[in-house]
């Protein structure tokens, strides 16, 4: 044991060598030179926009960033996870449902992998998903508003990383557990991990109009690790694929312990035939607790339903349902090339890049060539499923992605490149050095069964010297290639936020015609919504204060408010009655214990505040959204917890 440990601990510490004398010999070369008209390729004139947008996540931001390509520049950051007080999600009273789970209220996330909605096998731009990592769950942003609408909190799983990649008509967004654990959840020594743990892999609905999520099953898996998946499409359409690594049910020193075995598995999963079975009844209800928290548009407002038991099955209950397909070496990326028959596993310390045949799996398994079976789930025979493998591409690959034109680009962690193969012959035909150490890669529609390869980009995990130094850390870098010609080439550096894991990329024609520029005050149907300055009023129910306030370009209404008490909880109902693009209202007061609020045209938002302190405080517009938004203030008086102040409100004369 002890020497396994010792030689395996010298690998890695040659790996980890590798890595940094290659990263420094390449700051020494500074090789890049770019031919002078590539600025060209990336220049959008002003007021021009750019041809595609990319989604990139955020990883420990919890959240979801937009960015224009070829430019580079940064649109939005879309909040998902994580309360994002330069809007006010997660601390208004109408999004803060959105982040409740079974575990209570929780402020953060750690997003990984966003996926956009398809429809025949094409990105369709309606929705795009992500998964959180740390507290299992799937948000769904809708990309009419770029508003979060719905989070489903994910059950027995526990570091929901294989996760959140959509079937080709968008039926199911899936989601696996990096992290077997016991299910359901229970009191019980580390060391009897082997053999009691388990993996859920779950198939999550989504309705076909309203885009409604529900937890359809959960399979409940042996206790590996499920690091990535991907859908089949095509003639592979209604299988699903997942890597695993630490097939050994290690609990400790996973690094040494998860690496024993020459091959993982890629879980092969006919989801077609499980969902049949779940139709005819099959599987059976497990008690579980987990929140399914969506947002209205119309009171724009979010609620929050606790689910109380969710449907699993056990493989084996559902013969011919899921199979192990041998890959070596702890893969890390699960890639299903566009035609669906080529299933990449990226082994992370193979020397070779594994592709599986999906045509060989089928006359495999229809055969019945097992090579025995893990907890009486049938193996196949690598031989029997390899399709062909790419020789020494590059050191430590993670993922894989493909231009629609029989070509695949591999990301190596390691050697720091990617690196351009064909499908089919497996010969490499390109290799580009990355600035540094990248992880995903990213085509615009890569995911779908249309790729449209024009624009590849490198999401890279180390940054140094890239970029003007900003102290011990800097944000991770992502670099733009061309790659419609035979070679790829480097075009841009953009500096991306928190820490981009995978992005999903796709024409800007499908997402900007459909963009909403106001919410219609008419369809506002929040209770506490004021719409003119008769409806403005406050009304106190025991100790709550409930001000109905609307703005517009540019005073509040009502700007002056008497009676509220130390120890009052007041409440600003901020009605915004802009019916115009892009003109939202900020609202925010003297001592507030939360974030402002950014009230978007015709919508009606709330703060709390619990006055501590006697006094006349100010509150006043935060977005400086006119001329006279300097003017755009009020007061609010505090009379102390036993006066006898009456309530009272005005906008334009004195109070009296
Ligand atoms: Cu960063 Cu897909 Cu979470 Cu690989 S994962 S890099
Ligand atoms: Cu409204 Cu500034």
């Amino acid at each position: 044991m002890k020497k396994i440990i010792k030689s395996s601990l010298a690998v890695l510490s040659v790996l980890v060598a590798f890595t940094s004398c290659n990263n420094s010999e390449k700051t020494a070369s500074k090789s890049g030179a770019l031919s002078n008209n590539i600025a060209e390729k990336v220049y959008v004139a002003p007021g021009e926009h750019d041809s595609h947008y990319a989604f990139i996540s955020g990883g420990y931001s919890g959240n979801l960033t937009v960015y224009g390509l070829p430019s580079g520049r940064m649109f939005k950051e879309i909040p998902v996870f994580s309360q994002f007080p330069t809007s006010g999600y997660g601390y208004s009273e109408e999004t803060k449902p959105m982040l409740n789970t079974s575990h209570g209220f929780i402020p953060w996330g750690d997003s990984h992998h966003p996926d956009i909605s398809q429809t025949n096998g094409e990105i369709d731009g309606r929705f795009i998903f992500i998964n959180e990592n740390n507290t299992p769950r799937i948000a769904k942003i809708d990309l009419k508003t770029f508003e979060t609408t719905e989070i489903i909190e994910v059950p027995n799983s526990a570091g929901n990383h294989s996760s959140s990649f959509v079937t080709e008509n968008t039926e199911y967004v899936v989601a696996g557990t990096r992290f077997s654990v016991p299910v359901p959840q229970r009191d019980m020594p580390i060391k009897d991990y082997k053999g009691n743990f388990q993996g859920a892999l779950s198939f999550i609905s989504v309705a076909p109009e309203t885009g409604n999520m529900d937890i359809k099953f959960q399979i409940l898996m042996p206790g590996f690790n499920y690091d990535l998946s991907h859908p089949g499409r095509g003639k592979s359409h209604g299988w699903f694929f997942f890597t695993t690594y630490n097939t050994e049910e290690a609990s400790t020193l996973l690094e040494v312990n998860a690496s024993q075995n020459d091959k993982d598995f890629i879980a092969a999963v006919n989801w077609k035939k499980i969902e049949e079975y779940v139709n005819n009844g099959g599987g059976t209800m497990m008690p579980a607790e987990y929140a399914h928290n969506v947002y209205d548009e119309h009171t724009h407002t979010a609620t929050s339903t606790m689910k109380k038991e969710v449907r699993v099955v056990n493989p084996i209950d559902v013969p011919g349902a899921v199979f192990f397909l041998p890959t070596p070496k702890s893969p890390h990326g699960c890639d299903v090339d566009p035609s669906g028959e080529y299933i990449v596993g990226n082994g992370k310390l193979s020397a070779n890049l594994t592709v599986h045949s999906f045509t060989k799996m089928l006359d495999a398994i229809e055969n019945k060539k097992f090579d025995g079976d893990a907890y009486g789930i049938p193996i196949l025979k690598f031989e029997d499923v390899l399709a062909g493998s790419v020789e020494q591409p590059g050191l430590g690959p993670l993922h894989t992605e493909f231009d629609g034109q029989g070509n695949a680009y591999t990301t190596f962690f390691i050697s720091s490149e990617v690196v351009k193969w064909k499908l089919g012959t497996w010969e490499v035909l390109d290799r580009k050095p990355t600035y540094y150490s990248v992880g995903h890669l990213t085509i615009p529609g890569g995911n779908s069964g249309k790729p449209q390869g024009k624009y590849m980009f490198a999401m890279n995990k180390i940054t140094k010297d890239r970029y003007l130094p900003t102290g011990p850390e800097m944000e991770h870098s992502a670099q733009l290639y061309d790659i419609s010609g035979d070679k790829m080439e480097l075009l841009l550096d953009f500096p991306t936020h928190g820490e981009p894991h995978y992005a999903a990329a796709m024409e800007a024609n499908l997402i900007k015609e459909r963009s909403q520029k106001i919410y219609n005050l008419e369809e506002n149907k929040h209770p506490y919504a004021a719409f003119t300055d008769a409806d403005t009023k406050v009304v106190r129910k025991g100790n709550e204060v409930h001000i109905y306030m609307t703005t517009i370009r540019s005073h509040f209404s009502p700007d002056n408010i008497e009676g509220v008490k130390v120890g009052d909880k007041v409440f600003f109902h901020v009605t915004n009655l802009e019916q115009d693009f892009d003109v939202p209202h900020g609202f925010a007061v003297l001592g507030q214990n939360t974030s402002e609020l950014l009230i978007m045209p015709g919508q009606t938002k709330t703060s709390i505040w619990e006055p501590t302190k006697v006094g006349v405080w100010p509150f006043y517009c935060t977005d400086f959204c006119s001329a006279l938004h300097q003017e755009m203030q009020g007061y609010i008086r505090v009379s102390p917890a036993n006066a006898n102040t009456p309530l009272k409100w005005s906008m334009g004369e004195d109070i009296e």
